[in-house]
């Protein structure tokens, strides 16, 4: 085990210096090379880097997927060319080359750290706070993991999370989210690095940020340690120490810094924050700190000292060689853990989607759709131990707990569980799940209304960017809600979700779409999905035998008119697709044939073949879509001369029937719109006859 302190064998002090200065300098040249990037914080905390990097992290340059590895994440990822910096000189797959192509096109080295980019990154950092709540998401998913799987004499499940942030992600409101929770959870296997450098962009923190932070996180529930001086390399070694003894609490290291540390002209103000210091500044730093090399040039010794693939090496061999003795003696357990870690399904999955089908199938009476979802989920939850789910404050509406949700609240120490309740803060959860599955060995999943998306909305951006599997479930998702009000009723939520790339936005309109938007989200490896659910019951199709291929298509002909040959196609989602339904019946009385295409995820019916796409919706046939939602996104698919009934204010507080009617989202209004748009059809037909007619003659 002891393997485990010091690394390393203790330099003395001037050789430690130079290799922090090799981090300095990677750093400075990288930004000079690309003309643009931030060199300060890279100088400010190489210190603490070389310290943690070289004496305690625990990782493997020739393998970043081992997967009892630490984790480390640059909050502050402005200060991205620290963790390039220390990816190349411990040996990482990235070379000299990649560091001198900083920040352009196609490099290993993007501006910010991106997850998938870089051997080694393992979350996507930049927007700031997030970096810290993806660490926490990170170290909760170890701590659950540990207890699953640990058992006595094999500590198979054992690492640390460690985190660097600036004073900007303490400023930003989800580190008082996250933070307060990483107490609540006794997160002792975290680690937090705080760059109290004085300095933010626009200037001196004193004037915009004078909290006591020791006293902010002890009474979070955290052990304090410092502030210390960020450059002195031994009190950074004794403050790590003491931390990675903590049996209960997480642990916040204050370091006081100099931002661009070694600028004999910069240091100390925001002017190195952000831009490259500069040919003259360059040349100073170089003799105030006796750096005798050129540009990009790292002498052979101080690679030498900061390799670290021989020790990386021999920690995962002996990983796995207990990994081994833990599969001998609990081999179940083993497989399991390896199939999470992996993010496979278990091989009975097909088996357990059928058993979701039929449970959906079953329900005969009206069911509101987030009623529908929970009944996925009391099949998806005892066959998936992975899933991990969670609410922020509002399961009872929600519905995201079922029976075999163990919820950490009231559970023993040492439980497993596959519930939190991560209280009223939608980011930190939605960050935090990123981080849980970022870490892997968790199917994230979690709750809150569709309006508080917006809170959370930045997390669910980053979890499309990052391409991980999360589920996000929104209900209460239109005026449908009825009485809580404007406040409450989303309105452009529903197609502003649809705007972020690589989300999957479901908005299911019986329990079987329901279902089949569930396994679509579990099934999904390379990014999320949102789920939208109305609070209100809809009335339970009857799906023929079969349909699910057809559903799982996100877009479909759930009733055609007689003939199959529509004068309109009615386009409709979640609640509205009742509605369409009996717009359908009303435009049949009058005479005119309408499809009704139920259209659960636009963005996977677009990625069907063109050939399917067209069946469904024929080119040349009028559309009207109809949606309780801003109209705006349908254009897309009804084009100028389509209709769209839809919301284009806020709601109103009121019974969900007379907003509804208030704001005209009837099938009678709808039918009338169609009637209007098949009658502009027919008259533009007829001119272009006309002009046929006239170009003959
Ligand atoms: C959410 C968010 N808001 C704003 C920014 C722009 N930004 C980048 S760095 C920074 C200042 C950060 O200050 P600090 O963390 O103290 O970094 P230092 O200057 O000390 O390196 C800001 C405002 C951002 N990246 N993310
Ligand atoms: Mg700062």
């Amino acid at each position: 085990m002891n393997a485990h302190n010091q690394l390393f064998p203790v330099i003395d002090p001037l050789q430690r210096r130079r290799l922090a200065n090799a981090i300095r300098f990677l750093a400075i040249d990288g930004v000079e090379a690309a003309k643009s990037g931030h060199p300060g914080a890279p100088m400010g905390m190489a210190d603490i880097a070389e310290v943690l990097w070289r004496g305690h992290l625990h990782h493997n340059p020739a393998n970043p997927h081992w997967v009892d590895r630490d984790r480390f994440v640059l909050s502050n990822g402005h200060g991205s060319m620290l963790i390039y910096a220390l990816l190349h000189l411990t040996g990482y797959d990235l070379p000299l080359d990649e560091i001198k192509h900083f920040r352009q096109l196609h490099s290993k080295t993007p501006g910010h750290p991106e997850v998938g980019y870089t051997p080694g990154v393992e979350t996507t950092t930049g927007p700031l706070g997030q970096g810290l709540a993806n660490a926490v998401g990170m170290a909760f998913a170890e701590q659950m993991l540990a207890r699953k799987f640990n058992q006595p004499g094999h500590e198979i499940v054992n690492h640390h999370t460690y985190v660097f942030m600036g004073d900007g992600c303490l400023m930003e409101g989800i580190s008082h989210e996250v933070c307060s929770l990483a107490g609540t959870l006794k997160l002792n296997k975290l680690i937090a690095y705080y760059d109290d450098n004085g300095i933010s962009i626009d200037g001196h923190v004193e004037h915009w940020f004078t909290d006591n932070t020791a006293l902010r996180f002890q009474s979070y529930g955290w052990n304090v340690i410092g502030p210390i001086d960020g450059h002195d390399a031994l009190a950074i070694e004794r403050a790590t120490a003491e931390a990675r003894t903590s049996t209960d609490k997480p642990t916040l290291i204050i370091c006081r810094t100099t931002i661009g540390w070694g600028s004999p002209n910069k240091a100390g103000t925001h002017d190195v924050h952000g831009a490259a210091l500069g040919a003259a500044e360059v040349e100073a730093t170089r003799k105030a700190l006796g750096w005798e090399y050129g540009s990009f040039e790292i002498p052979g010794d101080i690679y030498a000292a900061w390799d670290a693939r021989r020790h990386g090496a021999r920690l995962e061999a002996d990983w796995n060689a207990r990994f081994l003795a833990y599969a001998a003696a609990h081999p179940a357990l083993a497989a399991e853990y390896e199939r999470r870690m992996a993010g496979e399904l278990p091989t009975d999955w097909s088996q357990t989607v059928e058993a979701m089908y039929t449970k959906a199938r079953a329900v005969t009476a009206p069911t509101a759709t987030r009623r529908s979802s929970q009944i996925a989920l009391e099949t998806l939850v005892p066959a998936l131990p992975g899933m991990f789910g969670g609410s922020a404050d509002l399961t009872g509406s929600n519905l995201t707990a079922v029976k075999d949700s163990k919820p950490w609240a009231g559970a023993a120490p040492d439980a497993v569980v596959n519930y939190f309740s991560y209280g009223v803060r939608e980011f930190g959860m939605t960050a935090m799940m990123n981080g849980m599955a970022l870490h892997k060995g968790f199917l994230p999943y979690g709750g809150t209304f569709l309006m508080f998306s917006d809170y959370s909305r930045n997390a669910v951006r980053m979890s499309a960017l990052m391409k991980q599997r999360v589920v996000h479930v929104f209900s209460h998702d239109s005026i449908g809600l009825g009485e809580d009000g404007p406040t409450h009723q989303a309105v452009e939520q529903t197609p502003s979700l649809r705007l972020i790339p690589n989300l999957d936005v479901w908005r299911p309109a019986d329990v079987l779409e329901t279902a089949v938007a569930w396994k679509h989200a579990v099934e999904r490896s390379d990014g999320p999905s949102a789920l939208l659910l109305s609070r209100q019951n809809l009335m339970s199709t009857q799906h023929p035998a079969g349909a699910e291929a057809q559903l799982e298509r996100g877009g479909y002909v759930l009733a055609d008119c007689e003939g199959g040959k529509p004068q309109v196609v009615l386009i409709a989602t979640g609640s509205e697709v009742e509605l369409a339904r009996r717009t359908q019946e009303l435009l049949a009385d009058a005479g005119v044939a309408a499809r009704l295409v139920s259209m659960p995820c636009t963005s996977v019916f677009d990625r069907q073949d063109e050939a399917y796409r067209n069946t469904v919706l024929p080119l040349y046939v009028p559309r009207v879509a109809i949606e309780a939602a801003q109209p705006d996104f349908w254009r897309k698919y009804v084009g100028l001369s389509g209709g769209v009934v839809g919301i284009a204010s806020f709601g109103e507080s009121a019974p969900a029937s007379q907003l509804y009617k208030y704001f005209r989202i009837t099938a009678e209004h709808a039918a009338e719109v169609a009637q209007a748009v098949v009658r502009l059809h027919a008259s533009r037909r007829e001119a272009e006859d006309g002009n046929v007619v006239r170009s003959m003659n």
